[in-house]
């Protein structure tokens, strides 16, 4: 029998507390303090040491605690080898140099956020499906090797932006996102890009949807959005959602300055407000063919020569309809306007200030854009406030 004298003892427990520190490394012999753990309940912190080039904990292969990892200027490597199950976060915050990320087994990953690691290229998730929160922003990611996501099913948060090489988004198993669901700024290499393409084949149901600087999508599975959906400055002429039958809160399509067809044909329902503005080559919306409630504002600014929606029989939140267009005629609208609630019910057309701009400039702009990031809260008094800064709209009041 082996005998375990207490001086041992101690060393093994000693080590084993360490397990579940609050370590905050200023040196690599801190980090290394960890490399016998294959349970991390602790908080390990990395943070702004100029020596380091890799971190390595060789036998961890549970996370529970949180490992951050920020502003290391000259580190390489991140190796988790061993890791099978994170249920705790990994940050990893402005490592200019960090190029590689590597955890094979990972199978469980609650949260991981990638932010500013302009040389990151590869980091490979390969078997994991299902992820608390995700976000990787300001990454040198590509589409030249293995895309994290691949392999992600459900999901509460993702958030993919800034990634300036990234042109194509395919998250092809991915069924369900219950939070926020954030894709811009993708594939626009210093301005000069277009965006990126996203592609979510399987995606049935989302919540909270952001979409910009797109060049083309594909939606074809989604059946419903519990929250907001918006889709702002992308580069795509159609946005088509097939099958979509509901939004929950608003639906927003603003500054989209090479769309010319908007289709939702199964949308029957809007929650919240719908705003369409700022679309410069928008001449005719007539892709709302079964829709029949819109529960907030239906708020319209553009170019307009034709705008239909020949089943809405009930608009809760009032109605602003202007179009820059002489063609645009409102009596086409009578009954959605019979239908509208509301203080606020107007129609218009030859508005001059509904035309859509391409400049940032003037003071229109300015609202404009203002008035975007309004719509984003959805409450009733900061819509009207955007209907208002839009239009004057007191002058149009009937
Ligand atoms: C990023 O890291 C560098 C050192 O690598 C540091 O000087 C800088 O302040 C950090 N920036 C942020 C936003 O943390
Ligand atoms: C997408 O869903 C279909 C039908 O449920 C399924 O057969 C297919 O494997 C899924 N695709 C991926 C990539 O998970
Ligand atoms: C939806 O996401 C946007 C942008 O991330 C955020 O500003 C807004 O508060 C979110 N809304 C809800 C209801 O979560
Ligand atoms: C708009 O796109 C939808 C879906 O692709 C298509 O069915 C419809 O014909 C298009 N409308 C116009 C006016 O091009
Ligand atoms: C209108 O959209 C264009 C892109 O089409 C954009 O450059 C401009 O800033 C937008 N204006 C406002 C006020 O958002
Ligand atoms: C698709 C459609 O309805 N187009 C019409 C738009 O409005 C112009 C002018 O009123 C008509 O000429 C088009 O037929």
């Amino acid at each position: 029998m082996t005998r375990i004298t207490p001086s041992l003892l101690l060393l093994i427990s000693a080590a084993l507390a360490m397990c579940g520190n609050q370590v905050v490394a200023s040196s690599e012999a801190d980090i290394a303090t960890l490399a016998a753990c294959s349970t991390f309940s602790g908080s390990l912190t990395v943070q702004g040491l100029t020596s380091l080039n890799a971190v390595s904990l060789p036998a961890l292969q549970s996370l529970t605690g949180t490992i951050k990892i920020a502003s290391n200027p000259h580190l390489t490597t991140l190796s988790l080898d061993n890791l099978q199950s994170s249920t705790g976060t990994i940050t990893l915050y402005n490592n200019t140099l960090l190029s590689s990320i590597n955890a094979p087994q990972l199978k469980t990953l609650s949260s991981l956020e990638i932010v500013t690691a302009p040389s990151l290229r590869q980091l490979s998730l390969a078997n994991v499906q299902s992820i608390n929160s995700f976000k990787v922003e300001d990454s040198g990611l590509d589409n030249s090797g293995f895309v994290p996501w691949s392999a992600f099913q459900k999901a509460v948060d993702i958030g993919i932006s800034n990634n300036k090489f990234l042109k194509a988004i395919e998250i092809p198993g991915l069924d369900t996102v219950s939070g926020r669901f954030i894709v811009a700024a993708n594939g626009l290499m210093e301005g000069k890009g277009e965006g990126a393409s996203l592609h979510l084949q399987n995606l049935t149901t989302i919540s909270n949807c952001t979409l910009r600087h797109l060049t083309d999508l594909q939606l074809p599975s989604l059946t419903a959005v519990s929250s907001s959906l918006s889709f702002d400055e992308t580069n795509l002429q159609l946005i088509h959602a097939p099958i979509l039958k509901s939004v929950g809160q608003t639906l927003s399509i603003v500054s989209n300055n090479k769309l010319n067809n908007i289709s939702f044909p199964a949308l029957t329902s809007i929650g919240g407000a719908l705003l369409i503005a700022n679309n410069t080559l928008l001449t005719s919306v007539a892709g709302f063919e079964k829709l029949k409630d819109i529960s907030g504002v239906l708020n319209m600014r553009g170019d307009f020569a034709n705008v239909s929606f020949p089943e809405v029989s009930s608009v809760q939140g009032g109605m602003s309809i202007l179009s820059s267009s002489k063609d645009f005629d409102c009596s086409t609208l009578s009954k959605v306007k019979a239908s509208a609630r509301g203080k606020t019910v107007v129609c218009q057309a030859q508005v001059k200030s509904a035309k859509p701009t391409n400049s940032n400039g003037d003071g229109d702009d300015a609202m404009l854009s203002g008035a975007s990031s309004l719509m984003s809260t959805t409450t009733q008094g900061a819509v009207w406030a955007t209907v208002a800064l839009l239009s004057g709209l007191a002058s149009y009041a009937l």
